[in-house]
Formats: C-alpha cells, sequence, structure tokens
C-alpha cells in the first residue's frame, strides 16, 4: 500500500511503530496500528470538489463497522490479511476491537449507509448529515423471555469520529446551544472519499442515564444527542425528538449555507450549489429552518421559498399513516418557536393556491411533515416499484394529482462491498473465479454466472461454499451466544425490525404448526433451524409480545426431546449489522412475509439473494422486482394481493374470527398461545394480549394468508432436498442480483433528481 505516496508494508510500520515484529504484537496492539494506518489512508484520498454537492440528511446512519470495509474500499484488505496470517495473527480477531457504531434502528438507516459508500464510490459530491447519538438506539437483552433495553455506547477513543472545529449555536425556545461537529471518512471502493456529518451536543451528559435506558427527558441540554428515537409513548418524549430533529436540520442549513458561500455561492444562487434530500420525515424542518436562515441573510420570503423548492428533495419510506409524522402545533410553538410563522405562511400559500383540504400542512392543529415536503420539494420518490406506484395511485393521490411530475421511483439498493465482498470473501472468489472480477465495479456482470446453471462442479462448490458460512454462523453463535445448531439443518431466517405488518406473528404461527406436525409424527426430511433477529421499539407493547412468544417458542421447543431433533428456534440477541453479516451468508431460505403493500422495499431480500439464499415472500416491496428478475422457478411466493389488501382495507371487510372458526390447524396454533405449555415459560398478560390481538384484530392480516404460507413453506423444504436443483436456484438468484446495487440506485438518483457533476 502507498501512504504519502511512498510504498510501505504494513510489516514496517508495525516495526517503526512498536519495535517489534507483526508476530510479537498482541492483537490490540496490531488493532491500534491498523486503525491508524486505514484513518491516515483515508484522510490522503480525495474527495469530489464539484460545485454543486449533495446533503443526504438522515435521522439515522447504520454504518456497521468500518474496518474491513474500509480495508475492501482501499484496495488493502488482501494484503493486510494475509500479511497478518503469515504471521499466525487473524484479522477477524482484530476486528473484534471494534464496537458497532449504534446510529440507526433498520432498513432506512442501513440504505443511508449503503448510499454514502456508493456516493464516494461513485465519485460524486456528496455528503451524509445526522446526529452523534451517544446511546444508539438501545442494547437488547433477553430476561425471562421479554426483551429488555440498555444503553448501546459505541464511542471509544477507538472510534473513526473526527472532531472538527465546527460548531454553531441552535436556539431553541427560551434557550439556546451549541453544536460540536464529528466527521467520519466515507471511503469508495474507487480511491475517493465523502464524509458523514454527524452533530453532537456540548454540554451532552452521559451520566443522567443508568442501568435501563430511562431519563430526564426534559434535560434537553443534557440529553440531546443521548439516544436515537427516545420513547415517545408520551409527550416529553415526542418533545425531544422534535428537539432532536430540530437541532439536526438547523445545524445541516448552517453547514450547507456555509460551504457554499466559502465556494462563492451569493445566496440567491443556492440551487447550484446545493441538493437536499430528505430521507423520510425526520429531517423536515430544513424547510422552513433553510428558509429562516435565508431570511436571516437579507433574503426576501418570497425568494427564499423559492430557492428551497428548487433545493429539496424528499423520500418516502412507508404507506404506514401512523409512520408518518404529524407534530401538534403547540410542540413546534415551544420547541422552535422561530419555525411556526414560517410553517404557517407555506400552509396559508397551499390553501389560497389549492382546493383539496387534503393536501393542506396544518390540519386539526397538527403539521404534516410529509405534506411540506411535497409541496415545497421538487422531487419525490419511493423506494420500490410497487411501492411508488401505490404512492402515486392510492396513499398519495392527491398530491400526485398536482404534482405528478415531482413523483418518481428509486428501487432500493445494497453495496456489495459489505454485502458479498466483506461478509462472504468465499462466494467472491468462486464468483471471480468464474466471471473475473469485473462485477465489482459492475455489478451487472453477475449475469455472466448463468451460463454455469448446468455445471455441476459449480453448482456443487456453491453448495460447498454455503455449508461452509452456515458452519461459520453455527461457530460464532456458539462462542458469542452459546447457541448450538445443526449445520445440516436448513437455515431458515427472518431478520428485520420487529413490526406487525412484517408479520413476524406469522412466522411464529408456523412454527407452532410445524411443532404440532413434529409431536403427531410428521416428520420433516431434515431438521430445520428458524432464525430470527429483531429488536420492537420499546413502547411498542404488541411487538414486545411477540418477541416473548417467539422466545417462549424456543424454550419450548429445545426442552422437548420429541421435537428439538427436527425444530429449532434461534432468536438471536442484539440482532444488528455485525450479526446481519454473519447470517445473510448462511441463509438457505430468505423470510420476506410482509402483508402485500406495506413493505415499501425491504433490503434484507436484496441481501440475502445476493448470497444464494431462495427467497420465500409476498408480493411487496421489492420481492416483485425479484420475481420478475429471477422468474417463478427460482422465487417462492404466495399470499394476497396488494390490491384485494388495500380493497379489504378500504371496505373495512375483515373480520379475522371468521378465518380463525372455519381454519383448524390456524386455530390450533393461535390457541396455542394462551395454553398450558406455553404459559409454564411465558406471561399470561404478554401472551393473552398478543392472542387477543390476533384473534379479535388481526390488523395486518395474517390469517387469510396462513393456509397458503404454510403450504408454500412445506413446499420450499421439500424442494429444498433437491440439492442440485436447488443450486440451480441459488445460482439465478445470485447472477440477477446486479440490479439491486446501491451504485445503480445512487447513479439513478444523481441523473434523475440531484443532477451532479
Ligand atoms: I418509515 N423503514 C425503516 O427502516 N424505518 C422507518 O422508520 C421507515 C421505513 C424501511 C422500510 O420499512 C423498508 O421497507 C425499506 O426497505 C427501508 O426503509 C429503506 O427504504
Amino acid at each position: 500500500m502507498k501512504i504519502k505516496g511512498k510504498e510501505k508494508d504494513f510489516a514496517t510500520i508495525i516495526e517503526k511503530k512498536y519495535d517489534k515484529s507483526i508476530a510479537k504484537c498482541t492483537t490490540k496492539e496490531l488493532y491500534d496500528a491498523l486503525l491508524e494506518t486505514v484513518k491516515e489512508l483515508a484522510k490522503e484520498k480525495e474527495s469530489n470538489k464539484g460545485k454543486k454537492k449533495l446533503y443526504y440528511i438522515s435521522a439515522e446512519f447504520l454504518i456497521g463497522k468500518l474496518l474491513s470495509n474500509n480495508l475492501i474500499n482501499l484496495g488493502i484488505y488482501d494484503e493486510i490479511k494475509e500479511t497478518l496470517e503469515k504471521n499466525g495473527k487473524n484479522l477477524a480477531e482484530l476486528e473484534e476491537f471494534e464496537v458497532e457504531p449504534s446510529l440507526g434502528n433498520g432498513g432506512l438507516g442501513r440504505l443511508a449507509a449503503c448510499f454514502i459508500d456508493s456516493i464516494a464510490t461513485l465519485g460524486l459530491n456528496g455528503d451524509g448529515v445526522g446526529l452523534n447519538y451517544h446511546y444508539g438506539l438501545f442494547k437488547q437483552v433477553f430476561e425471562k423471555n421479554l426483551q429488555k433495553e440498555t444503553p448501546n455506547p459505541w464511542i471509544t477513543e477507538d472510534s473513526w469520529l473526527n472532531k472538527t472545529e465546527r460548531s454553531y449555536e441552535v436556539m431553541f425556545g427560551g434557550f439556546k446551544v451549541k453544536s460540536k461537529l464529528y466527521d467520519i471518512d466515507v471511503v469508495g471502493y474507487n480511491n475517493r472519499t465523502t464524509k458523514l456529518h454527524l452533530f453532537d451536543i456540548e454540554t451532552v451528559d452521559e451520566s443522567i442515564v443508568g442501568k435501563t435506558i430511562d431519563f430526564d427527558k426534559e434535560l434537553i441540554e443534557k440529553n440531546l444527542t443521548l439516544f436515537l428515537y427516545p420513547d415517545d409513548s408520551d409527550d416529553k418524549g415526542r418533545l425531544l425528538r422534535v428537539y432532536q430533529q430540530y437541532f439536526m436540520v438547523s445545524n445541516a442549513a448552517s453547514l450547507i449555507i456555509d460551504e457554499a458561500l466559502e465556494k462563492g455561492s451569493n445566496l440567491h444562487d443556492l440551487a447550484d450549489y446545493v441538493t437536499i434530500q430528505i430521507n423520510d420525515t425526520h429531517p423536515s424542518m430544513v424547510i422552513p429552518e433553510l428558509i429562516r436562515q435565508l431570511q436571516e441573510r437579507g433574503l426576501l420570503m418570497d425568494e427564499a421559498i423559492e430557492i428551497v423548492s428548487k433545493v429539496c428533495a424528499y423520500t418516502n419510506h412507508t404507506i404506514l399513516a401512523e409512520a408518518l409524522e404529524k407534530w401538534p402545533i403547540e410542540f413546534l410553538d415551544k420547541a422552535v418557536p422561530q419555525l411556526m410563522p414560517i410553517i404557517r405562511e407555506l400552509d396559508n400559500r397551499i390553501k389560497d393556491k389549492v382546493k383539496d383540504e387534503s393536501t393542506y400542512i396544518i390540519k386539526d392543529g397538527l403539521v404534516h411533515m410529509a405534506h411540506m415536503d411535497i409541496h415545497y420539494g421538487y422531487s419525490v420518490n419511493g423506494v420500490a416499484y410497487l411501492h411508488t406506484e401505490i404512492l402515486k395511485n392510492t396513499e398519495l393521490n392527491n398530491f400526485y394529482k398536482l404534482y405528478p411530475e415531482k413523483f418518481n421511483n428509486k428501487t432500493n439498493g445494497i453495496t456489495f462491498r459489505r454485502w458479498l465482498m466483506e461478509c462472504n470473501p468465499e462466494l467472491s472468489s468462486v464468483i471471480t473465479d468464474l466471471i473475473g472480477d469485473g462485477w465489482k465495479k459492475d455489478a451487472n456482470e453477475l449475469e455472466k454466472l448463468e451460463k454455469f446453471v448446468n455445471d455441476d462442479a459449480v453448482l456443487d462448490k456453491i453448495l460447498d461454499v454455503k455449508h461452509q458460512k452456515k458452519v461459520e454462523l453455527k461457530n460464532y453463535l456458539k462462542e458469542k451466544q452459546n447457541i448450538d445448531i445443526d449445520d445440516n439443518s436448513v437455515f431458515d431466517i427472518q431478520i428485520k425490525r420487529l413490526h406487525e405488518y412484517k408479520r413476524q406473528q406469522m412466522n411464529a404461527l408456523y412454527v407452532i404448526n410445524k411443532y404440532f406436525e413434529i409431536k403427531e409424527g410428521k416428520l420433516p426430511k431434515r431438521p430445520i433451524t428458524v432464525f430470527f433477529g429483531a429488536k420492537a421499539a420499546p413502547a411498542y407493547v404488541i411487538a414486545k409480545d411477540i418477541i416473548h412468544l417467539i422466545l417462549c417458542l424456543q424454550e419450548i421447543i429445545e426442552k422437548d426431546p420429541e421435537v428439538n431433533k427436527y425444530l429449532k428456534v434461534v432468536m438471536v440477541e442484539n440482532y444488528n449489522v455485525t450479526l446481519a453479516e454473519k447470517l445473510i451468508p448462511a441463509c438457505d431460505i430468505s423470510e420476506q412475509i410482509s402483508l402485500a403493500s406495506k413493505e415499501a422495499s425491504g433490503t434484507s431480500n436484496m441481501k440475502f439473494m445476493l448470497n444464494g439464499a431462495v427467497t420465500l415472500g409476498t408480493m411487496d416491496g421489492a420481492n416483485v422486482e425479484i420475481a420478475e428478475l429471477v422468474g417463478e422457478d427460482n422465487i417462492y411466493t404466495f399470499g394476497e394481493s396488494s390490491e384485494v389488501v388495500i380493497k379489504r382495507y378500504e371496505d373495512a371487510s375483515y373480520v379475522s374470527r371468521d378465518y380463525y372458526e372455519k381454519d383448524e390447524k390456524l386455530k390450533e396454533a393461535v390457541d396455542f398461545i394462551v395454553s398450558k405449555e406455553l404459559l409454564k415459560v411465558g406471561c399470561k398478560e404478554n401472551l393473552e394480549r398478543l392472542y387477543n390481538e390476533l384473534l379479535n384484530k388481526d390488523w395486518f392480516m395474517t390469517f387469510p394468508d396462513f393456509k397458503e404460507f404454510v403450504k408454500t413453506r412445506d413446499k420450499v423444504y421439500e424442494e429444498y432436498e433437491d440439492r442440485k436443483a436447488w443450486a440451480k436456484k441459488m445460482l439465478i438468484n445470485i447472477s440477477k442480483a446486479g440490479f439491486f446495487s446501491s451504485d445503480r440506485t445512487i447513479a439513478q438518483y444523481n441523473d434523475e433528481i440531484w443532477k451532479l457533476k
């Protein structure tokens, strides 16, 4: 590798730093030295200094560990790995010292992380802007089969944060605070870098938090950047979220204006210098805040509004109404009084112009953040084809009628650096041996794999790698979580935020059904391991009940000698990016079973496919595009269509109990939730609440899909036994995954929205 233009090898660096050889160093010494080296190398890389710059503002950046990722993107992963191995050391062991930053929750945050990787890789002029939450989302621990939340500290001396000199004053109602900016260098796979800007507050006080995630929500100066998504089940928590969001966008707006001025903007021409992507509604207040700051610098309201409308673009990630943020006016009046007059002005201008009241920004005392984004942004995008169609034709149809030209789709993507090269070097090298390494730069080249679909030796290799990754996962989970798994069982995996619409509860009902079958002597041909990984929002009661059910099932099945040879449930604790990187390469069957219309896109579906898992899913989100690409022989789909589901909601015709009464197996599975066996290991209150929820509501319609889900899943297990036919499906899935590279997604954002040079 070259440092400051000079060829240096790692052994020399070590020799100089510690005055001894690699072999004589401790892993921690090697880790420190490697970290230092990589940080230095990252700083040497150039970023694009073009005139126009993108600011991707997001409440979440779920970046994962960065050491291996940066080694790959710097092109020195193999070199370092080999040097270490030659000296009896192991990169994976070094990596154990790195703590995963807890800066996100789910797909939305991981998407932002993949996007900044691709922005850097494509050499675009664009940065991420977010917050530096000291305790992250939370750390999940299981106690008595229940989820408990504790702080998830991640900032250490070794973290990738670089303290900068940048600092702004942020005004809140009645007081002001001072920010401090930390940057993380984002290394692209192309010698280019960009930055992730994380704003923090100087007066943050970690000591106000104990062992739980409770703290005084009114001490804004001390608590502002402690947690991502503080509990919003009371007004104090909701208000804190407003403070956080404003802090994020006020800093962002200041940074944006400063950088534009530095480059010679006179602010009247700001739109030539800046474009802002608003990632979901958390950063929506950047619209009135930017207007406010432009006014402060002498621009008139009319012009400020016109500029901002040329600068801001909005991405929607859900059609679930409850997830679209609406803030009470009193909250904004209290936390950010300077914004309310501007928001009222923005709303009045719409009310003067537009008849359709459903699109107004202020309604019934609530400020509809997405409405502001759509009226005052120049682009509105969904994150998969089906999702964007539903936005246009149903959910946001009233807006689509006003501004058809603003609506566009950008199907999500994932970075293949992390989600193949890093997490599955074995599969990467099989691929490279077959088709060369052009796919690393142009993911569509994976299609060249298709010509090996009848090559037995290739199919065997792919099966071998899969088995190897299953063994690795088994060893990892044994070491980290003391879980025993059978690497010859089929690995069936559902990993995502715990949410009723994603239907982990339907997966659990399948497990119960399988448990009964085994009890009755109907044995599966091969043992089945059902993996779950999910955090539930601390205040989302039913989601936590679903976790409870899964953990209780895990215990009951484990303890039942009649069943445990054939079936195992594994709920991994504190699911995060690091665990995803172990689980995904080992997966046989990718569970993507959301209620059709509700999963905006999904991105684990893409990661699984790329690693040779076969999807079992509904026709929802990006599953639709996966099905289209791989063809019906290479995916298993089931369940009611989004049209049927949308219609059911419209005419309010769904009665879950009707299905329960008519389907014996379903009834048996649902009743088991409150059976004697389960109550022995679980809590009555939680299990009964979940039982009643399903029986009396089942808002995400698991019952209508249950029968076909069971049938299809059993068929998947059946067909899994034809190993060669299965390997073909794996190969086709890998070969068609190129479309889901986030490099493609980002190229489209740039061509159609940002238009950076
Ligand atoms: I809204 N998503 C998320 O992770 N958190 C959120 O608060 C919201 C959406 C997810 C969607 O659920 C996924 O379907 C999607 O793939 C992902 O955002 C990225 O677009």
